[in-house]
């Protein structure tokens, strides 16, 4: 990482020696510094005002032991985490991650980038995450039940509709988000829009289940069409085959692109026909399964060992919806020299800095994670707006208002690069973008946190 600017390169030294085992939080801080250099040579207000030392420490860090019963009747203890990043721009809001490799590192680096990715979307929302290294897999719904019981009720006391709205992230969706909203309304006796993601049946807005994979799609395509491409008749692989890549898939689909190729935690499937999205639904939405299964269900298809050999597959437009760091260098230049003219990521920080930077020097058109993937939380935003006015938007109001918001997100990060001598860098546009909405709240607040 290059920081000539010395005011940052303090700010990140010490952020280093703070957090010396969170090498995700300090990955997700040291990308930011490094395309704030300009904005602190033309805003020295922001040194003054100590801006960036109170960016990078969360306002608050909440963990807190999680204990449930198993179906053997055997306690079970897991670990539970909440951080409330920054409240500049609105209530803390941010999805909850249950995955065992979940660590107080990835919940920092989640909260640190959703501020930005939040304040992008231009509705009212400070930015938070959590989560548990709860492990879904192989538990029952009776188990799934009984830990979102146990965690909300010790979380409950730290949210709420004005204060902190969690959503659902990787091992997170309505079932769950269904368990924790019941729990909460029985603790606190009020049903409120404290969380976001809920089904229909709960409070929950349309859209919301397709707002991260759709809205990944919508910026992608206002970024190919600026540089004169589409989606149409592009050759297309997704990593993951959950919420995001799901609906990722449909819509790119949907614009004339064929997928080719889909992945989950075990491996890889191919099929140069055009994935089957519904087998793949069932199989991952349904029976919540491996997704080798599709080679059962579609002659011709094929599954290779490994997720990461996805990226070896031949494609114009690469989406990574998995996880953090699952394209790295090695993965980036098989990608280039096969010809891959653009990746947007659906998953968080998806890609690791070799990997970032081997794209933009190779020209590939670059849509980042903030910026790509913030139609999830925005659609949340909209969800709380609709659950505040106790009122329903039909699916084409919620998918037209998140289409608009991804327009001007792109168009906020293609202006912003442009404005702070960077064109075409959509990870810097994005970053800075995002970050001036912040600092301007947190300047006109004065000093809180
Ligand atoms: P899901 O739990 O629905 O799906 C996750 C998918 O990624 C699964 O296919 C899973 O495989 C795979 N996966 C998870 N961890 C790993 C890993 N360590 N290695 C390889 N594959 C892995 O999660 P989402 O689709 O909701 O989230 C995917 C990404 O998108 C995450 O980075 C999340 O933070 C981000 N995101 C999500 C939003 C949302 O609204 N849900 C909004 C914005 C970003 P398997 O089935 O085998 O576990
Ligand atoms: O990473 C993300 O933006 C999400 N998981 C969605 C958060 C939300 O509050 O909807």
């Amino acid at each position: 990482m290059k920081l000539s600017n010395s005011h940052l390169a303090k700010v990140y030294e010490k952020v280093c020696k703070r957090n010396p085992h969170e090498p995700e939080f300090l990955q997700a801080v040291g990308e930011v510094l490094e395309s704030l250099q300009t904005v602190v040579e033309r805003h020295p207000e922001y040194v003054d005002t100590g801006i960036i030392e109170r960016m990078v420490e969360p306002e608050r860090f909440i963990q807190f032991r999680v204990s449930w019963v198993d179906d053997n009747g055997k306690v079970q203890v897991n670990r539970g985490f909440r951080v409330q990043f920054n409240s500049a721009l609105g209530p803390y809001k941010g999805g909850l991650r249950f995955h065992p490799s979940v660590t107080a590192s990835v919940i920092k680096f989640l909260g640190f980038e959703q501020t930005f990715k939040n304040s992008l979307t231009g509705l009212s929302m400070g930015g938070g995450k959590g989560g548990s290294d709860f492990n879904p897999k192989g538990k029952s719904d009776r188990e799934i039940m009984r830990f979102c019981q146990s965690f909300i009720t010790e979380l409950c006391r730290h949210i709420g509709a004005d204060t902190d709205v969690p959503a659902g992230d990787i091992g997170v969706g309505a079932r769950e988000i269904g368990y924790m909203f019941g729990q909460y309304k029985r603790l606190n006796n009020e049903f409120t829009g404290v969380l976001t993601g809920k089904s229909m049946e709960c409070g929950g807005s349309l859209v919301r289940k397709e707002a991260t994979g759709y809205g990944l799609c919508y910026f992608t395509d206002e970024m190919l069409r600026a540089a004169g491409r589409s989606f149409n008749g592009a050759r297309v692989i997704i990593s993951g085959s959950g919420n995001v890549s799901i609906y990722a898939c449909e819509k790119a689909v949907a614009l004339g692109a064929t997928v080719v190729a889909m992945s989950d935690s075990t491996g890889y499937i191919l099929d140069s026909n055009g994935i089957n999205l519904e087998v793949i639904k069932q199989i991952k939405e349904v029976e919540r399964t491996d997704i080798s299964e599709y080679t059962k269900l579609v002659p011709g298809a094929k599954f290779y060992e490994g997720s990461t050999g996805i990226w070896k597959v031949k494609c114009d437009i690469a989406l990574p919806c998995a996880t953090q760091n699952e394209v790295d260098g090695n993965a980036a230049r098989a990608l280039v020299a096969n010809g891959c003219y653009a990746v947007a990521e659906g998953a968080n920080m998806p890609s690791t800095p070799e990997a970032v930077e081997h794209f933009l020097e190779s020209g590939v058109l670059f849509g980042p994670a903030k910026a790509a993937n913030a139609g999830g939380v925005a659609t949340s935003g909209l969800e709380m707006i609709q659950n505040s006015m106790r009122l329903t938007w039909t699916f084409e109001e919620v998918d037209a208002k998140l289409k608009e918001i991804m327009v001007n997100i792109y168009k906020k990060c293609a202006n912003a690069a442009e404005e702070y001598g960077h064109p075409g860098n959509f990870v810097a546009g994005a970053n800075i973008a995002g970050f001036l909405k912040v600092a301007e709240a947190m300047k006109w607040q004065g000093l809180t946190h």
